[in-house]
């Protein structure tokens, strides 16, 4: 039995060891990007077992990825390769405050190429969770289909599908299709995680409520908003919407990877049974400790790093 299954475009990524501009940054940092890799490594740490399903190139990025892949315990089964195209890459600027600024390196890149044919033998009856973001159904028809086709088999297995739509406008051709194509996906899913100004965006509505309510109609069990360090706020069907505050986080090194930390906890509560509330706990406390580190997973905790952070900060 497989907990958890993820799918996603992990990308080279190089971080600017210097404040200011992309353009004129002159040395940079290597490591790993890729929201559903970032989980995974969450997940792996907390000692979840993990299937990480993607597409590299045959290239140096590709072998630096997939050997970390197997040093941070993620499954590598569903890993296919592309003769022809290369892997994705990103640049990321080093900032005092506020957001980075990102620029990708990714058209085109093997993960384009993921089809229903590379991932046609996974068994959902042997996988807990389905984790899905909204980043990967942006890059191509091809990847689309193939998320579309995955969510279907997790859904008709049973298997705990949650979705959190990561938007990335730029990867997509109109914003009219990024709100189409990502409310379709959240309606297969069971737990749907969208950032305050994201489920403003996707329901056009402004409230966090309404939004919530929004995605319980469409069939999730809870929809969990995150609001930085206003912490999270969780509406399950029939109750009313209850906020868990964040942590106090006195230097945000860099705000990546936030997300993502967030969505381990949610997982990780999910599958130790524990409640809504207790799941956004260690979810304010990942997305936490993630923005106070550089790389978009550096930040993440094994099981007792987490524990003592909550124990501490409390
Ligand atoms: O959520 C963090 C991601 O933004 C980062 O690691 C890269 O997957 C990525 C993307 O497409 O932006």
């Amino acid at each position: 039995m497989t907990d958890v299954v993820l799918v996603g475009e992990p990308m080279g990524l190089f971080s600017a060891t210097e404040y200011g501009s992309l353009k004129d940054a002159k040395e940079f940092n290597k490591s790993i990007a890729g929201a559903e890799f970032n989980v995974g490594i969450g997940l792996a740490r907390l000692k979840h077992s993990v299937e990480y399903v993607t597409k590299v190139g045959q290239d140096p990025i590709g072998e630096f990825i997939v050997e970390e892949i197997e040093k941070e315990n993620i499954g590598s089964d569903f890993i296919s390769y592309s003769d022809t195209y290369q892997t994705g890459l990103m640049l990321k600027s080093k900032v005092s405050e506020g957001d980075p600024v990102t620029a990708y390196y990714r058209k085109s890149s093997a993960f384009t190429t993921l089809s229903k044919e590379n991932i046609a033998g996974i068994d959902f009856s042997k996988v807990k969770l389905l984790h899905v973001t909204g980043i990967p159904p942006a890059v191509s028809e091809t990847v689309r289909e193939a998320i579309i086709y995955l969510m279907k088999k997790a859904k008709e297995a049973g298997t705990i599908i949650t979705f959190d739509p990561n938007l990335r406008p730029s990867l997509w051709n109109s914003t009219e299709e990024m709100i189409e194509v990502l409310n379709g996906l959240a309606s297969y899913a069971d737990v749907v995680l969208p950032g305050v100004s994201e489920g403003k965006m996707l329901t056009g509505i402004d409230d966090i409520e309404g939004m919530s309510q929004y995605y319980l109609n469409l069939g999730a069990e809870a929809v969990i908003v995150k609001s930085g360090e206003e912490g999270a706020y969780i509406t399950e069907k029939g109750k009313e919407t209850l906020n868990v505050k964040g942590f106090k986080v006195s230097h945000v090194v860099d705000t990546v990877g936030a997300g993502d930390g967030f969505a381990v906890g949610i997982i990780h509560a999910r599958l130790e049974g524990l409640s809504w509330e207790e799941a956004a706990t260690y979810a304010n406390a990942i997305g936490a400790l993630q923005v106070q580190h550089p790389g978009d997973n550096e930040g993440l905790p094994t099981k007792e790093e987490l524990e003592a952070y909550i124990k501490a900060n409390k």
